[in-house]
């Protein structure tokens, strides 16, 4: 982990400053779970709450985003305000989009593409999201598959996340991951989570014990591979969203894209939201508690790494 190397367009806090050239253990979050993926106030409450979920297992939170042209690596609260804010208008950033839009000047959010690809230049090796994204139903038309998992299969970083979003073919994803060469290991359990509901109904090959198991299937496999690793990490059971409520909020949100004819990078937002308009917000509850609880295993699993 080199901070000399860092493009001059980079920003670290001076919190992550001091983690990276100590080497306590770092944490990555994205922004555009933050910015288009939840409502507003539950937004602010989820990135706090992952902040503090992350320090109380003693790591470093490292939020991302681009501010005025800059790569921020640890936004504050207040630059995360900024980004939420409907006037700056902050775009939804993939990997591919970062160049241009520092060419521009301009903020935006970063998927958990932008964000691995970003938080690895910086030497941090471990992010957490809710769901990662994924191969979109219909993509054999479409061809709609996120960038999540290409960059997942460039960039040697572990990401926690609650297996891929329901909204998507999930049995298509694992094809997808499968063929990128990510491994993909179940935390404590040996079922794919399905986002909102704790599994999805695929047996996966590898399940690890504990943050120790993770880390060590981590430091491995990145020893002889340049693709990163997904660690599903499930919502308990009696969290999950009632799987009958889960369906029909499914059903309903897949309806309403196509009514609205949505395509792209506004896809999986305007999904979401539906889904949080269908069930009265019982969906924001839950992704904002597999959220957290993604935090806290991530950081642990960073604290397992640099131990
Ligand atoms: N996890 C969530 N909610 C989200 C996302 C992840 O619980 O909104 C975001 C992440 O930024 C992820 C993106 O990278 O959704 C995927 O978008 P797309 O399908 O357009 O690639
Ligand atoms: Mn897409």
């Amino acid at each position: 982990m080199s901070l000399r190397n860092l493009p001059t367009s980079f920003d670290l806090s001076d919190e992550v400053e001091y983690a990276l050239a100590h080497e306590v253990p770092v944490v990555a979050l994205e922004s555009t779970i933050v910015v288009h993926g939840l409502p507003a106030p539950q937004n602010r409450e989820v990135a706090r709450a992952c902040e503090d979920a992350i320090r109380a297992v003693g790591a470093v939170p490292a939020t991302v985003g681009l501010l005025e042209g800059r790569v921020v690596i640890g936004l504050s609260a207040n630059q995360l305000e900024q980004l939420c804010d409907p006037g700056v208008g902050a775009a939804k950033l993939s990997a591919r989009d970062i160049g241009v839009a520092l060419a521009r000047k301009e903020s935006g959010a970063t998927t958990v593409a932008g964000t691995i690809s970003l938080a690895a230049r910086a030497g941090i090796d471990v992010m957490a999201t809710g769901g990662l994204g994924g191969v979109h139903r219909g993509a054999q038309l479409s061809f709609d598959e996120s960038a999540d998992l290409t960059a997942l299969s460039r960039t040697s970083t572990l990401v926690v996340a609650s297996g891929v979003k329901s909204i998507l073919d999930v049995a298509a994803t694992l094809e997808r991951l499968d063929s990128l060469g990510v491994p993909v290991l179940g935390y404590r359990t040996t079922s794919f989570p399905g986002f909102y509901l704790s599994d999805a109904g695929f047996a996966l090959d590898w399940s690890v014990d504990g943050p120790d198991q993770a880390a060590e299937a981590f430091r491995y496999h990145r020893g002889i591979s340049p693709t990163g690793m997904l660690l599903a990490n499930p919502i308990a059971p009696e969290k999950q969203l009632d799987p009958a409520l889960h369906d029909e909020a499914l059903r309903a949100a897949l309806d309403h894209a196509e009514r609205v004819g949505a395509s792209g990078k506004a896809v999986t937002p305007i999904v979401l939201a539906e889904f949080a308009r269908f069930t009265a917000g019982a969906s924001v509850g839950v992704n904002q508690s597999l959220v957290v609880s993604n935090a806290a295993v991530a950081a642990a699993v960073a604290v397992a790494l640099s131990s």
